[in-house]
């Protein structure tokens, strides 16, 4: 079933059947401020953390679903009939009601029409603003006048902090009043013992009405919904008449009433604005929105600020999905997951206070390809929470202070012991940034350790290979330590990971590029002998004939052999066996072939085979997930983007874009009631074949699922991987693309690309004529380059094994 469409001339999401299987959602808002909100208007929003900031209240994993949210209810005065500006909460009959919702970048509009009154809602937060704006535009479509209420309605957290409001009702109950003033009602917090810089008192929010006055308000939740209803009658609506009561020590709401009279044809507009901002600062906020044109320039601005940043970067295939993915919906979940990293979605309640390590180093690689110098200062960051040892730090605090943070076995250290990938996941993410910005110096930066002392990032990621070398178990691999990549994986202390010692492999690969510019004679040979070392051990100890191990315990055990009854194969080492460079010819097609023959579905490869149950060793948590969920054997979505980059690099044109369209969300978008999660994002996990619901998606929006695919269509598919030189172009597509054209912003210079493939090629060389001049090779000079440049690649002739 189809919920929606894809708007590409405002790269908006349009959903036009409001009954989707899940709330679909959508981002507002900027580190400082935070909203999420879903296409019924539910959800909530945060200043700064979605763990200690947290404004308006969400009721996760919740019957009815989806609530509280930002309503605005519409009454009839003369018939006492009441609607929802969003289709839930009130949910009138759909043979009656029609909506439709936009989610845009950055802002959501949603629309309703309903007896023979229309309502627009555009929900947004300004660019650089710390608070959020409902703008509301009612019309009266009918031919007689109109009588009626406008209901908006927030409902206030008691607390910032998510779990003290959600559990510990005991004290947060007590502690918030509101009370009106003007056009506005103010929440007020502690008031008694704590005093602001500015003089007032506690914490304050408002919510306030600029475009009409107000006719009612009400403060307290349990006073607006009345006792044994919902939001979906709430008996304030009902009435009528909010009867102007504040909260004292109950649950804060913000509910404003306007009573307007609409002559035929005619159209009102109001806005509600809801921050965390003293009253003063609350009023002189609201009287800007009283020029109706206020909201429509900032609005503007919004659409500016996003289209800069995605015009850097658009592909015109012949595949309509792939466009809308890779143009808009990709790249800006890319930007989400760059913002937000796993903080606060419907999923994500918000508790992590921090940044993963991987997570973050990984999500950077998404946005590269658009706004290197944006991801330039997160590297950075990232650096700095690599301990002088070379591990990185398992979690980055919000709080980080480098030189002084307390180590995994120390005293005063409260996470995770190190995993063995953290630190490897840099490499590739350096030389990407590398590639797109040319800041070849960047390795000659000096950046402090998290623990203590300092080095440039050369010998950071110097200390990296180390740290992984140090860390070897019998067979000379790398050992799992608390986890690898799998969360879920503990081989035991001694225990070896052949998906990290692949990301060894690939990081010792990069650092040699390294070693070389800088002519660093020493490091070269050590790390020419180690990678031989590492890649025969990899390939004598390893490979079993059709397939790499995942693993092998402290005991000897194999994980992932093919005797094995249970998980006795593993997708991601044979997916890392390419991308590291480590297989040879022969056996990447082998472990690849053998791929597609057991792991792949009509959603994606899932992560292993078969899932565990009888035999899984205590190491292998994931036994703790039903079959076919999450890491037991499901279609772990991230790892998708590696599968169908492995590929690409083999010249697979054909089975790189048979694994996208499998996974990919917008390819569902006709059957959203299997994949249920949002037709524009992508999810972290889809249940494989021995579940019963096979194919339902899970976990939207923060999933490192977003970059692993963006990267897999850049670099893999499309074939753009930009180098310290230049720009090397080698694009595997499926032999059915005859022609696609790419615009790219590179360093300042602009590519326009024609590739062209009259000959049904999926890969293999490509020749390149640069501003009407043949190139030698695959690699696009970035010195050979005009600030506007043409360039034809042509694929060649079709492979005769296709
Ligand atoms: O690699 C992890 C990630 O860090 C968090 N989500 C699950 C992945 C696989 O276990």
């Amino acid at each position: 079933m189809k919920y929606g469409y894809f708007d590409d001339t405002c790269r908006e999401y349009v959903i036009t059947k409001p009954d989707t299987p899940e709330p679909w959602a959508n981002y507002l808002g900027s580190p400082e401020y935070g909203a999420i909100i879903s296409n019924q208007a539910g959800g909530y929003s945060f200043v700064r953390s979605g763990a200690n900031g947290r404004l308006l209240r969400y009721r996760f994993n919740s019957v009815p679903a989806d609530q509280a949210g930002r309503y605005i209810y519409v009454r009839d005065r003369e018939s006492g009939d009441y609607w929802s500006g969003s289709w839930q909460p009130v949910g009138k009959p759909l043979d009656l009601y029609r909506s439709e919702c936009r989610h845009g970048l950055s802002y959501t509009v949603i629309s309703s029409s309903y007896s023979g009154i229309s309502t627009e809602t555009l929900y947004l937060v300004p660019l650089g603003k710390t608070y959020e704006v409902w703008r509301l535009k009612i019309r009266n479509e009918g031919g007689r006048k109109r009588a009626v209420s406008v209901f908006g309605c927030a409902e206030f957290t008691n607390d910032g902090n998510y779990e003290q409001d959600a559990v510990n009702l005991q004290y947060t109950q007590f502690i918030t009043r509101t009370c009106f003033h003007r056009n506005r009602i103010l929440q007020l917090h502690n008031e008694c013992c704590r005093r602001n810089a500015d003089g007032s008192n506690g914490e304050e929010r408002f919510f306030g009405l600029a475009g009409a006055p107000v006719s009612s308000w009400c403060g307290d939740r349990e006073e607006f919904v009345g006792p044994y209803r919902s939001y979906a009658n709430p008996i304030a609506v009902e009435r009528g008449d909010c009867g102007n009561v504040p909260n004292y020590g109950g649950n804060s709401a913000g509910v404003l009433q306007a009573d307007l009279d609409l002559e035929p044809g005619e159209e009102r507009q109001l806005c509600f604005v809801l921050g965390a901002h003293p009253d003063a600062e609350a009023d002189k906020i609201l009287s800007e929105y009283e020029d109706p044109r206020c909201i429509e320039t900032q609005w503007e601005e919004l659409k500016d600020f996003w289209e800069e940043k995605l015009c850097r970067f658009s592909v015109h295939t012949p595949d309509e999905n792939f466009n809308h993915m890779v143009n808009t919906w990709n790249a800006y979940q890319c930007f989400i997951t760059f913002i937000w990293s796993r903080a606060a979605s419907f999923t994500y309640c918000g508790l992590r206070n921090g940044l993963g390590f991987r997570d973050t180093v990984q999500d950077i690689q998404g946005i590269l390809h658009l706004v290197p110098e944006m991801a330039f200062e997160r590297i950075r960051l990232m650096f700095s929470g690599q301990t002088s040892c070379g591990a990185g730090l398992p979690l980055i605090g919000f709080h980080h202070e480098p030189g002084h943070v307390k180590l995994p076995g120390e005293p005063g250290y409260d996470y995770d012991p190190y995993r063995a990938d953290d630190a490897l996941w840099l490499f590739p993410t350096v030389a990407q940034y590398i590639g797109e910005s040319g800041n070849i110096r960047f390795l000659d930066e000096v950046i402090p350790f998290a623990d203590h002392g300092e080095a440039d990032v050369y010998e950071h990621l110097r200390r990296a290979v180390r740290f992984s070398l140090e860390h070897g178990g019998a067979h000379g691999l790398p050992v799992g330590l608390y986890a690898d990549w799998n969360d879920c994986l503990r081989m035991g202390e001694q225990g070896e990971s052949v998906f990290v010692a692949f990301q060894l492999y690939q990081a010792m690969r990069i650092l040699l590029d390294f070693a070389r510019i800088r002519k660093d004679g020493d490091t070269v040979s050590e790390l020419e002998e180690q990678s031989r070392k590492l890649r025969k051990t990899l390939n004598d100890v390893c490979w079993q004939g059709d397939r790499y191990l995942r693993g092998i315990r402290e005991s000897g055990e194999k994980v992932g052999s093919r005797d094995d009854p249970e998980a006795n194969l593993w997708l991601n080492p044979q997916s890392w066996s390419v991308i590291s460079g480590c297989a040879d010819e022969e056996r990447a097609r082998a472990a690849l072939e053998t791929v597609h023959q057991r792991l792949n579905t009509e959603y994606g490869a899932v992560i292993m085979d078969p899932p565990y149950r009888e035999h899984a060793f205590d190491g292998a948590r994931m036994r703790l997930f039903l079959p076919s969920v999450k890491e037991n054997g499901s279609v772990f979505s991230q790892a998708q983007g590696w599968l169908i980059l492995a590929e690409s690099l083999m010249g697979h044109g054909n089975r790189a874009y048979e694994y996208y369209r499998e996974c990919s969300p917008a390819e569902q978008n006709d059957r959203a009631e299997i994949r249920r999660l949002e037709p524009y994002v992508h999810g972290q996990f889809v249940e494989g074949p021995q579940s019963p619901h096979e194919g339902r998606a899970h976990v939207h929006w923060l999933t490192g699922t977003a970059s692993t695919v963006m990267v897999a269509c850049v670099r893999g598919i499309l074939g753009l991987r930009p180098t310290a030189e230049g720009i090397q172009i080698q694009p595997a597509v499926p032999s059915d693309w005859k022609e696609f054209t790419i615009d790219k912003f590179y360093r300042g210079k602009r590519l326009h690309i024609t590739v062209k493939n009259p000959n049904g090629a999926q890969g293999g060389p490509v020749r390149i004529v640069l501003n009407g001049e043949t190139l030698p090779d695959s690699l696009v000079p970035f010195g050979q380059l005009e600030n506007e440049n043409e360039l034809v690649v042509t694929m060649p002739g079709a492979d005769p094994a296709q």
